[in-house]
């Protein structure tokens, strides 16, 4: 499909949500057009607060993003959703569950909400969330936040690469230790305990402050998470998960820590994109060929695997 790059990007900075969306398909697509269109939208980006979301499916992630996106349009924000499932069926720009969960705001001019699905692509999740979050970034958003299952690494990960990273949990469902395993305690900077209208709200409370009290890899002056009961469905919490977000953002601002994490984040986007740069390249019919003739080398006794690697790289690169 031919398009004006210039068009659509000032399209999407105009706030037209067509545009917004447009761009994001790019996106999902990994049209080979992404190169331009991130150029002609750098110098627009930067402003947004990007907040990740991340917990088990089920445990109301949607349902709080969506009254946190209520809590900020009152403050007369705008605000971006990138809701990123994987596993889950895609349907025409949105998931259902999240449609109806965030449904009170489809109509909002001020609100654009987005379910990317990625599965099947090189680099994936890692590599396609952060453009989209440059994209509704350019699109004049003030807070993103990026809703993603906490079920596997690249998921965590997309969370993670956040300003503010929220970690959702809800009682009875064994998501304390679930968490533990999956290696989500340490990226939360927020924790929710949602659902408290369920029992042992207090007790999966206590459980998180007792492990979270437990890795001690934070050093003395590093944050202290915080933890917020919450009823999502009830709008019950909001307030002071907001408070919570303010209060980690306020810290990392005093800290010089927000442009050191935005640095570190532009960093992996960037290694994300050369990574799978290499291994399109290792794919395709020649980077194919070079590998099979340094491993048979490497079989042969003729060749060491580090200097294949090495020459493997050096040949993939040197054009
Ligand atoms: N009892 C209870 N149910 C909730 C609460 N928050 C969300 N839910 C329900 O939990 C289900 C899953 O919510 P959803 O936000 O889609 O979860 P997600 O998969 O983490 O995005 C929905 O049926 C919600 O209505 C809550 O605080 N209490
Ligand atoms: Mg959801």
């Amino acid at each position: 499909m031919t398009f004006e790059v210039g068009e659509l990007v000032a399209g999407a900075r105009a706030g037209r949500p067509r545009a917004v969306a447009r761009l994001i398909s790019l996106v999902e697509g990994a049209s080979p057009r992404l190169r331009e269109v991130m150029a002609a939208l750098a110098p627009h980006t930067g402003h947004a607060y990007v907040v990740g979301l991340t917990g088990s499916p089920g445990v109301g992630k949607s349902t709080c993003t969506s009254a946190l996106v209520g809590a900020y349009r009152r403050a007369g924000k705008r605000v971006g959703v990138l809701a990123v499932d994987p596993s889950s069926p895609f349907s025409g720009g949105a998931l259902l569950g999240d449609r109806i969960r965030m449904g009170e705001h489809a109509t909002d001019p001020g609100v654009y909400i987005r379910s990317m699905a990625t599965r099947g692509h090189l680099g994936g999740l890692a590599w396609a969330a952060p453009q989209a979050v440059r994209v509704l970034d350019a699109a004049g958003c003030d807070v993103i936040f990026v809703e993603t299952v906490g079920v596997g690494q690249s998921e965590v990960e997309v969370a993670a690469q956040a300003d503010t990273t929220v970690v959702l949990l809800a009682p009875g469902m064994g998501d304390g230790v679930q968490a533990a395993k999956a290696g989500i305690l340490e990226v939360g900077d927020v924790f929710v305990v949602n659902k408290a209208d369920r029992e042992g709200a207090d007790a999966t409370v206590r459980e998180l402050n007792h492990m979270l009290g437990l890795g001690e890899a934070r050093a003395p002056g590093d944050w202290r998470p915080s933890v917020v009961k919450a009823v999502a469905a009830r709008g019950e919490g909001v307030d002071e998960m907001v408070a919570a977000l303010d209060k980690h953002r306020a810290w990392l601002e005093e800290h010089g820590a927000l442009a050191a994490r935005r640095v570190r984040r532009a960093a992996l986007e960037v290694e994300t994109i050369a990574v799978t740069a290499l291994r399109e390249r290792m794919a395709d019919p020649s980077g194919d060929a070079r590998l099979t003739a340094l491993a048979e080398r490497i079989t042969a006794g003729t060749l060491d695997p580090y200097t294949a690697a090495d020459e493997l790289v050096a040949g993939l690169t040197g054009e």
